[in-house]
């Protein structure tokens, strides 16, 4: 099979869009999709300052490349999770992600969660006994603290990650699934900063598959990650991508279409903006001046003290005896 666009052997075929380009034509043409979606969905521009959450992976390591290129003002974050998992999996996806930012002369945030807060992710949720068993809950509201955090205190005017088609059209089928109307309305490409502490996210990277991602990386020759969280398996977003990849496979763009109906749907209306949206967050953090749902402390916080009076009483007990 040809490239459309000139005589050389295709390096991808891309069904859903009847498209097959070769290496060259295929690493121009990604970039150019991910500048048509920041800039229709009005994400950012070169005259702001971006920080990317950068994992290792793929993805993450994909769109710094990409931002990169497209002359974005971009810096990495990178958050040490301190987990293991048998796969030495956050020191090889650190190891990498430094990599990255060396040959690229890029600045890279590194907040390691055990020398900030103490404990790694494992532990803290082995404490907190969130997620039975599982430290995603933990991980998940970690994460979105520090990297709020970092955007909010380092200046930086968005905030973005890696999130690909299949993520968001994995999320928009358990969403869908369960009519959660309050995650429905929140979820798409930006999400404003609307409350004081709060910077605004975006996902450059969710009208591209999963398939085009990995083809990027490799073709473009990125060095990624490509053992996954050990914690990810199992996930019933990994239930909900197989099954949106089986109905992919009968009706190629069956996923873009029903992500981006959506987001015409909602465009059109289909989500009546409800009289108290956007007031979930109104109060202050009393002690990181995050934004939060109630007065006093937010979740994350009270997770820390938590931990911390837990800790107290470890040390007194250990002096007792
Ligand atoms: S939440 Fe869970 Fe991920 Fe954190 S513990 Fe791993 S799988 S990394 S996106
Ligand atoms: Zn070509
Ligand atoms: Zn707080």
């Amino acid at each position: 099979m040809k490239c459309r666009k000139c005589d050389e052997k295709a390096a991808i075929n891309m069904r859903e869009h009847k498209l097959a380009l070769c290496k060259g034509h295929y690493l121009e043409w990604v970039p150019e999709q991910a500048e048509r979606s920041i800039e229709k969905y009005h994400m950012f521009t070169r005259q702001e300052r971006v920080l990317a959450a950068v994992s290792g992976g793929k993805d993450s390591l994909s769109l710094w490349d990409i931002l990169w290129r497209l002359g974005y003002q971009v810096d990495g974050l990178y958050i040490g999770l301190g987990i293991d998992g048998g796969v030495d999996y956050s020191n090889e996806s650190q190891r990498l992600t430094e990599q990255f930012a060396r040959e690229h002369s890029l600045r890279l945030h590194v907040v390691k969660v055990a020398e900030q807060y103490g404990e790694t992710i494992p532990a803290i949720a082995n404490r907190t006994h969130r997620g039975q068993g599982k430290p995603c809950s933990v991980c998940g509201l970690t994460k979105r603290h520090i990297m709020n955090r970092v955007a909010r205190d380092e200046g930086y005017d968005v905030l973005v990650t890696g999130h690909n088609l299949d993520d968001e059209a994995a999320v928009l089928l358990g969403n869908t699934l369960h009519w959660a109307s309050g995650y429905l309305v929140r979820q798409g490409p930006v999400l404003e900063a609307d409350q004081p502490g709060l910077v605004r996210k975006a996902k450059p990277l969710c009208r591209l598959y999963e398939r085009q991602m990995t083809a990027y990386a490799l073709l473009r020759g990125i060095e990624y990650i490509y053992d996954e969280c050990p914690y990810a398996v199992d996930a019933t977003s990994i239930y909900y991508k197989e099954l949106l990849n089986k109905l992919e496979a009968d009706r190629p763009g069956a996923k873009l279409s029903f992500y981006l109906s959506f987001l015409q749907a909602k465009e059109a209306g289909l989500f009546a903006p409800q009289a108290d949206e956007g007031k979930a967050l109104l109060h202050t953090c009393t002690n990181c001046g995050q934004p939060t749902t109630a007065p006093g402390e937010c979740a994350f916080c009270r997770m820390l003290a938590k931990i911390g009076n837990q800790k107290e009483k470890e040390t007194g007990d250990q002096a007792i005896r």
